[in-house]
């Protein structure tokens, strides 16, 4: 084995030291997430695996080889109950895996696929049973060693659910390219909306200190295909960009680099003046664009497959180049230049609306990005949160997919639950991200789906991406709830392909975390499919949206109003009165529905054809108005938020009758979560049916529960330490 240098080999040290810990401390099985490797009980299905898998055979010495062998033998050892011999050719054996990129393939197993390599890219895998001089084996190979190692975790999902692994042919490949985790983790280890402990990344010991979470976070990203992550938060700090850090950056990359990830960084728009020493951030200004140009040199140097940067510019009080009245475009395509001779990518966020804008907030990234359709440089990505206000529990789709056919659209989903409970609600969101990507933009007629508008397909773009802004923090089970490893897990698999249905990711992630026991499976996904809805119920119902507690948004805040700037207050969202509720967005108010192609915006404009979970979103509604279930548009508010209280209740009767099949640890973090989300939700029910009723003036459906507070009592509430970050 040849080590580049001293730090490369302390790394595998450090890896080989840890990977022994990861999947075998049962003390610990949270933190080995989906990748658990249990034992196969069926006895045939054992015999089954260990006829057809008798010995390992690497092809290649690369790092990442070097790792799928780790991963295989840990894994199959653990599951199979068996010890693997490791081959280096064929000799007379029969039943091998083998695994190796197609350069290292021998003419015999090239010759076993003749038609396969054609229909994978650079990260897809081909995993075939294949007979090469008279034996039979399983090749798993791709075009590069990472399509290797997706291949190798793929194969092993096979056995953790326990398929049968007879005449396999299995050729996949992502459908997008840039998969990153946004870590929104500041250099002080805080988090910015995390809530599963303090930042994994430990800044003051790195770079010779190499805590082996980072090569298991690796892990976990490679086994679904994640390929990227941005260590710092979009509310950046200048100082990553210095040597100090950068020598650490660089320290991560090189643990990443096996796994295919790639390390990005946030790029704060006045770093040329804060660690620079100019006197302006101009993107016009030649001492500026030189800065930029030498400090991504310098970071090439340490990093030769640095990914780029992600910028938050002129967003929420960020600096960026409208401060100089120049525009987004000349902000990011200056960053685009100087990472161009590199290969790096700018990701620039759409995420933008201003106080002096009097216009709905809804509007203002459309009004304001897409007039620049086709002037971004080809190595730039307009970031686009998945709706258009704030990862809300429910938003319509962003209007922006689909209006902007020569610019690549990148997706933003938050992993972490800003807006949805935190880590101590069980929410499953793969369910809501399917729900956006499924969503028919219409821009180029009937199927014009935002999934289509992410992977390219729909106007030809060259580059593609999908981010999730992580929920991973350094909680022994890394997301603080059990269950939120479901949403990593989902969006990985989302990312790789966005078409992925959300029941598929659902009885995956529950058969590799817990247990292939189906009554179990069946139970538990119906619960994370109905987990999403539920929280919706108990928190915004009906379209509502944006009305939590400020500043940490813990908990409901339909009342408050007192906020310097105006589209921060919950009363611009929901403008109750003795009229009604709900944001006019029809032509006939702020006109959003504008945005989207006319199809889809007389489908949100008019009361009758807008779907009744965008009710409220789209329209001003009187109290007495007749849903189309025949309720009053009180009372199925008042019954959604009930519903939704109900919802939980029966996760928690659920939950408590899979005892058996889940070990005490994990089994008693999700029931205590339960139990606090359902104290949760009845405090959002309560709580906000209490304020609108002021306005409604409507007796509560005898199906509600009643409290016994008043709505003083909720609105005395305070949490000066809730987390925030
Ligand atoms: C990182 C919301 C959040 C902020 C976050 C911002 C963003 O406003 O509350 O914490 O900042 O979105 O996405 O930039």
């Amino acid at each position: 084995m040849k080590y580049r240098n001293k730090r490369v080999f302390l790394i595998l040290f450090t890896f080989c030291l840890s990977w022994n810990t990861f999947a075998n401390t049962p003390k610990n099985k949270g933190y080995n997430l989906w990748l658990q490797y249990e034992t196969v009980n069926n006895v045939a299905l054992k015999k089954h695996y260990q006829n057809r898998i008798q010995g390992l055979m690497p092809l290649g010495d690369s790092q990442t080889i070097q790792y799928a062998y780790k991963e295989l033998e840990l894994a199959l050892s653990a599951m199979l109950d068996k010890a693997f011999i490791s081959v280096d050719n064929t000799k007379n054996l029969n039943n091998l895996v083998v695994f190796g990129s197609k350069s290292n393939l021998t003419k015999e197993f090239l010759k076993a696929l003749p038609n396969e390599f054609h229909k994978i890219n650079d990260e897809g895998f081909i995993i075939k049973a294949v007979s090469v001089k008279g034996k039979n084996h399983i090749l798993i190979t791709g075009k590069t060693d990472v399509g290797v190692l997706y291949g190798v975790f793929r194969f092993l999902r096979v056995i953790q659910m326990h398929r049968s692994i007879e005449n396999l042919s299995m050729i996949d490949s992502p459908a997008i390219q840039v998969r990153t985790l946004n870590h929104w983790d500041n250099l002080d280890r805080t988090v910015e909306r995390g809530y599963a402990g303090s930042s994994i990344w430990d800044w003051h010991r790195l770079p010779d200190y190499i805590d082996s979470r980072y090569i298991d976070y690796a892990r976990a990203n490679a086994s679904v295909g994640i390929n990227g992550t941005v260590l710092t938060n979009v509310n950046a700090n200048a100082l990553i960009l210095t040597d100090q850090y950068l020598e650490k950056v660089e320290a991560l990359s090189n643990v990443f680099r096996p796994f295919g990830i790639k390390v990005y960084l946030t790029a704060r728009f006045s770093a040329p003046i804060e660690i620079g020493g100019l006197e302006t951030a101009d993107p016009y200004n030649e001492d500026v664009k030189n800065w930029w140009a030498n400090k991504a040199k310098a970071i090439y140097e340490r990093i030769p497959d640095f990914g780029g940067f992600l910028v938050k510019a002129n967003s929420e009080g960020q600096p960026g180049p409208q401060n100089y009245n120049r525009n987004h475009v000349d902000g990011a395509n200056m960053l685009a230049n100087a990472l161009k001779p590199f290969g790096g990518i700018v990701m620039w966020r759409a995420f933008v609306y201003s106080e002096h804008d009097v216009t709905d907030r809804a509007k203002q990234a459309y009004s304001e990005f897409v007039p620049y359709d086709g002037q971004f440089k080809d190595n730039v990505l307009v970031q686009v949160k998945n709706g258009a206000i704030d990862f809300q529990p429910r938003e319509p789709f962003h209007p922006m997919f689909g209006a902007m056919p020569k610019t690549p659209l990148m997706m933003e989903f938050q992993i972490t639950q800003e807006y949805l409970g935190f880590s101590t609600h069980t929410v499953f969101l793969p369910k809501l991200y399917e729900e956006v990507l499924q969503s028919d933009t219409y821009a180029q007629g009937k199927g014009s789906t935002v999934a289509k508008v992410i992977d390219g397909s729909l106007s030809d773009v060259k580059l593609t991406g999908m981010a999730g802004v992580s929920n991973i923090g350094s909680d022994i089970n890394w997301t603080g709830n059990v269950f939120l490893q479901a949403n990593w897990y989902g969006f990985g698999r989302l990312a790789w392909n966005p078409n992925t249905s959300s029941k598929t990711i659902a009885d995956e992630w529950l058969r590799l975390t817990f247990s292939n026991n189906n009554n179990f499976v069946d139970a538990l996904t119906t619960m994370l499919i109905e987990s999403r809805e539920a929280v919706v119920n108990y928190m915004t119902p009906l379209g509502l949206h944006h009305i939590m507690g400020t500043g940490h948004h813990y908990g409901p805040g339909p009342w408050v109003s007192n906020l310097s700037r105006p589209e921060w207050n919950p009363v611009y969202y929901h403008k109750a009165d003795e009229h009604g509720i709900g944001f006019n967005r029809t032509h006939s108010g702020s006109n959003a529905v504008e945005q989207y192609e006319p199809k889809v915006a007389n489908m949100f404009n008019d009361v009758n054809s807008c779907p009744g979970e965008f009710l409220l979103w789209f329209h001003h509604v009187p109290w007495d108005y007749k849903l189309k279930n025949g309720e009053t548009l009180w009372n199925g508010i008042a019954l959604k938020y009930q519903e939704g209280v109900n919802q939980v209740k029966n996760m928690i009767s659920i939950w408590d009758k899979m005892k058996p099949y889940v070990d005490e640890e994990r089994f008693n973090n999700v029931k205590m979560l339960l139990s606090i989300q359902f104290k949760e939700a009845k405090w959002w029910r309560d709580a906000c049916l209490l304020y609108f009723q002021q306005f409604s003036k409507m007796p509560l459906p005898k199906t509600v529960d009643k409290t016994e507070q008043n709505l003083d009592y909720f609105m005395s509430l305070e949490f000066p330490f809730a987390p925030k970050d």
